[in-house]
C-alpha cells in the first residue's frame, strides 16, 4: 500500500476542483494511514458477520455467472449507524474538507452504503447516475466519496467511469432484482479507476458509474458515502422519505 501523504484535513486546489468540474469524478490520494484502514476494513467485516447472524444481509444485486452460479452484492446500507468507525468515517475531515471544495460548507450525508462484493461469485453493480435515484434540488452537485479496504482492480470490482458524462440524466431502465441500469453506455469511454486500500474517489451525482464482478478468491469491501448541500432537499427521489438518522448534517446547518 502507498504511504499517506502530508496533505491530510486541507481543501482540494483549485486545479482538482476545475478537473472534478471537467471530468465528473477526480481520483484523490491515500487519506488513510495503514492501521486505521485495517481497523476499519475489521469494521466492516463485523458488519456483515452480525447482518448474517441476525439474518438482515440481503444482496441487492443478485446476477449469475456464464457458468450458472448465482451473484451476490451485500449491502450494509446506512453504515455510519453500524459502526462507530462509520460515524466517525463520515464526518472525517480528510473527506469533508474535499467535499466542502465541491460543494461548499453545508454538508448532509444522503446515502452511506457498505456493497460488499464476496470472493468469486460477487457481482456487477450496472451502469447508473446516482442523481436518477436521489433527485437533489438546487444547483450544487451531489458528490460521492468512494473509498475501499481492500486494493481495488479490473478483477474484483473496482469503480468505473463515463469521463465528461455528468451533464444530464440519461435513460434508465428497470432491474428485476432492484434498481436501475442506465442504458446506451459508451463501452468504449469507459474508465477503469483501480484503488490502493484507504485511497478515495469523488464523483459528480450525474456521472455515470459501475463496477464489475469480483472474480478473485479475496472478499471485496467498499464504501460509499454520498453527499448533498444540506440546504436542498430530496425532490421526489427515493430519499423523500428517509429517516432524518439515516441522513445526518455533517459538517455547517441544514434546513
Ligand atoms: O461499491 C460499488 O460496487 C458501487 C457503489 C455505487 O455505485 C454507488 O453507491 O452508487
Amino acid at each position: 500500500m502507498s504511504t499517506v501523504k502530508q496533505s491530510k484535513n486541507r481543501t482540494l486546489s483549485s486545479d482538482q476542483v476545475d478537473l472534478f468540474n471537467e471530468q465528473g469524478f477526480l481520483v484523490d490520494e491515500v487519506l488513510f494511514e495503514t492501521g486505521e484502514v485495517e481497523a476499519l476494513g475489521e469494521a466492516y467485516s463485523l458488519c456483515l458477520d452480525k447482518m448474517q447472524a441476525e439474518g438482515e444481509l440481503e444482496s441487492i444485486r443478485d446476477g449469475e455467472l456464464a457458468d450458472g452460479r448465482a451473484t451476490q452484492v451485500y449491502q450494509i446500507r446506512a453504515a455510519h449507524l453500524h459502526h462507530q468507525l462509520f460515524a466517525g468515517l463520515v464526518r472525517d475531515a480528510r473527506i469533508l474538507d474535499r467535499v466542502e471544495s465541491l460543494i461548499g460548507p453545508d454538508l448532509k450525508v444522503i446515502l452511506c452504503q457498505g456493497l460488499y462484493k464476496p470472493p468469486h461469485t460477487g457481482g456487477l453493480v450496472h451502469w447508473h447516475q446516482d442523481d436518477y435515484y436521489f433527485r437533489i434540488s438546487g444547483d450544487r452537485p451531489v458528490v460521492s466519496c468512494w473509498l475501499a479496504f481492500d486494493d481495488v482492480t479490473v478483477d474484483n470490482g473496482c469503480m468505473w467511469v463515463l469521463p465528461r458524462h455528468h451533464d444530464r440524466l440519461r435513460e434508465h431502465e428497470g432491474l428485476e432484482s432492484a434498481g436501475y441500469a442506465m442504458t446506451g453506455a459508451d463501452e468504449s469511454l469507459a474508465t477503469a479507476l483501480e484503488l490502493s486500500a484507504g485511497q478515495v474517489m469523488f464523483h459528480h451525482g450525474a456521472t455515470p458509474h459501475r463496477t464489475l464482478a469480483n472474480t478473485t478468491g479475496r472478499g471485496r469491501r467498499a464504501l460509499a458515502i454520498h453527499y448533498m448541500d444540506a440546504r436542498a432537499q430530496p425532490l421526489g427521489g427515493n430519499r423523500q422519505t428517509e429517516p432524518a438518522e439515516n441522513m445526518p448534517v455533517v459538517r455547517g446547518t441544514g434546513n
